[in-house]
């Protein structure tokens, strides 16, 4: 008995060992301008290779084939037909390969179409980076970890993260309104504003955590409990 609560301990702290140091993640750091130079500023996202995952429940992507000795990184969004996307077992789209490092114009990368840019004028790149243990995160923005587990689970990884830097703008179209995202003493904020960005009023905190639908391995979707999933909006 005790040898085996031993052994399971053992496990335990091999497991936790392994959670904790193994994730490696593939960012897309926002910039304005098309060499990435200035302060980061927009959207960014970053998830977990080697796993399936949607961030807007309407199209896959796989981050995968993290190369050190060459540099390289490589990522696959699925196809996308009448709002139902492939599953990351058929693939019907190129996997394309960057160099770490590289900037990339982020037209191509329809992360999540919920968000458009507020002024249709403006362009977005991205920096793409590999980082171990914990996702790349600009300072000072508002971010929205998708996480294994439940919202007590205060040691989960996160599996995906969307962040806007401090008081970026976005128009979702499913609320067809626009909003601006900012961080207030810790507290992530937002603020309801008129379609163009303007006259934007109403400042309200954001719920720290709720539990939602699966967001990643989404062929297992139906047999997954809801439950076994949440997003956790924190300043960073
Ligand atoms: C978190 O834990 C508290 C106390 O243990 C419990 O009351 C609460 O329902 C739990 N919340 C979730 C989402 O599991
Ligand atoms: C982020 O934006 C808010 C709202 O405008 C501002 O009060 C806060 O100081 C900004 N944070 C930083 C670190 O600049
Ligand atoms: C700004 O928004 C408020 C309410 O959201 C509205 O009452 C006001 O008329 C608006 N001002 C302008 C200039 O659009
Ligand atoms: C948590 C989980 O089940 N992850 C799996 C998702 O799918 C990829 C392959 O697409 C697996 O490698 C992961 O283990």
């Amino acid at each position: 008995m005790i040898k085996q609560t031993i052994s399971i301990l053992l496990l335990v702290v091999i497991l936790n060992f392994s959670n904790a140091f193994e994730k490696t993640y593939l960012n897309f750091i926002p910039f304005e301008t098309s060499d990435c130079s200035g302060n980061p500023s927009g959207i960014g996202y970053g998830a977990v290779i080697d796993t399936c995952f949607t961030f807007d429940s309407s199209r896959n992507w796989l981050f995968n084939n993290i190369n050190r000795k060459e540099n390289t990184v490589s990522y696959t969004q699925y196809y996308n037909k009448g709002g139902v996307s492939e599953t990351c077992q058929v693939q019907s789209m190129p996997t394309e390969t960057s160099t770490i490092g590289e900037c990339v114009a982020g037209k191509t990368f329809n992360f999540n179409s919920f968000y458009q840019p507020v002024k249709s004028s403006q362009e977005i790149y991205y920096q793409i980076e590999v980082t171990d243990d914990s996702p790349y995160i600009v300072p000072d923005s508002y971010v929205i970890s998708n996480k294994y587990g439940g919202c007590n689970d205060t040691d989960s990884d996160p599996i995906t993260i969307e962040y806007f830097t401090n008081q970026t703008q976005v128009f979702i179209s499913i609320f067809g309104a626009s909003y601006e995202f900012y961080c207030l003493d810790d507290t992530p904020m937002f603020m309801t504003c008129s379609i163009d960005g303007n006259n934007c009023s109403d400042p309200q905190s954001q719920t720290q955590c709720s539990q939602i639908s699966p967001f990643f391995n989404t062929t297992e979707m139906g047999s997954s409990g809801d439950s076994l999933y949440f997003f956790d909006t924190t300043c960073y």
